[in-house]
């Protein structure tokens, strides 16, 4: 499928994914959500996609928000069936069975950062500005950003965040761990990728039981402990788990399959 608005680029496996509305600084509109959701349903159990790094077009933003023009005079009711619509999205980029990254080049902000945040982890440059300033504009966030927040940073400082809508820098960012990684302005999508050739060369198969399970961590819906059990059960006794002991033993490197 063509996409509007995000550009795709692949090499390698790893899939690097710009939101490409670079005037408005890169802020999601229906557009931008109805493409992510493709990528990430068409891709979830593609073999020649092996990793994602999302990234913004421009040296300016990442994503400055939701796209406040699309929030005139929308009701209760399609305020929360929005909502819903953009956490599912960001939940099928959470749950995606590869890894995926964040390289966040400029402002991450709102529904930015929200996204952001739905990433595996993130990877940012030294000029790159975080913050959720929907109080700003008398919202409250719509895309999971009360709940991720405090799941990065805790409670405490997530809330102090969220009502004071207050930007931060990326070097604040990495002292509270919203950020893993920052870099020189232009090298976080490389820096991504980096991480990313690493993590691809370990089982496919373990890598997704490993996001399912370190996931299910804060979903209290869930007993982590039991998934980790269950998923420790399926990779022990998977083709790959059983490479990668036979490999240790035979102290040569393991060649995994994928599962
Ligand atoms: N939406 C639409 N356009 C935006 C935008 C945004 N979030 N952010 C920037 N732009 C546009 C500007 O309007 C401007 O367009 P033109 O005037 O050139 O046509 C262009 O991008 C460049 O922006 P500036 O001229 O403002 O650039 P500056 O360098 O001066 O300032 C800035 C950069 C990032 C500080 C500033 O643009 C800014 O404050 N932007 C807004 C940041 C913000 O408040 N973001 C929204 C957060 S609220 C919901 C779900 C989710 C949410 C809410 C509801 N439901 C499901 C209902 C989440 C909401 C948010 O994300």
């Amino acid at each position: 499928m063509g996409y509007e608005n995000i550009l795709i680029e692949e090499k390698n496996g790893i899939v690097v994914l710009s939101i490409n509305r670079p005037k408005a600084l890169n802020a999601l509109n229906a557009g931008v959500f109805k493409d992510l959701d493709h990528f990430f349903t068409e891709n979830y159990s593609n073999e020649n996609v092996k990793a994602v790094v999302i990234t913004g077009v421009g040296d300016k933003a990442f994503a400055a928000g939701a796209d406040i023009k699309e929030f005139m005079g929308m009701s209760e009711e399609q305020g929360t069936n929005l909502s819903r619509k953009g956490m599912a999205v960001f939940e099928k980029i959470e749950n995606f069975s590869k890894p995926v990254i964040a390289a966040v080049n400029g402002f991450s902000l709102g529904g930015g950062n929200e996204l952001a945040m739905s990433c595996h982890f993130i990877v940012a440059s030294e000029k790159a500005r975080f913050g959720q300033p929907e109080v700003n504009l008398g919202l409250i966030t719509g895309y999971g950003g009360t709940q991720r927040l405090p799941r990065y940073v805790g409670q405490a400082k997530a809330m102090e965040l969220l009502l004071t809508g207050d930007m931060i820098n990326a070097q604040e960012a990495k002292s509270l761990g919203l950020v893993s990684h920052v870099v020189e302005h232009g090298n976080e999508v490389e820096k991504s990728v980096e991480i990313l050739n690493k993590i691809i060369t370990k089982s496919p198969f373990a890598i997704a039981k490993m996001i399912e399970t370190v996931n299910a961590f804060s979903d209290n819906k869930k007993n982590g402990f039991e998934i980790e059990a269950n998923n420790f059960g399926k990779t022990i006794s998977s083709y790959d788990g059983q490479e990668g002991a036979k490999a240790f033993l035979e102290k040569r490197k393991p060649k995994f399959k994928g599962r």
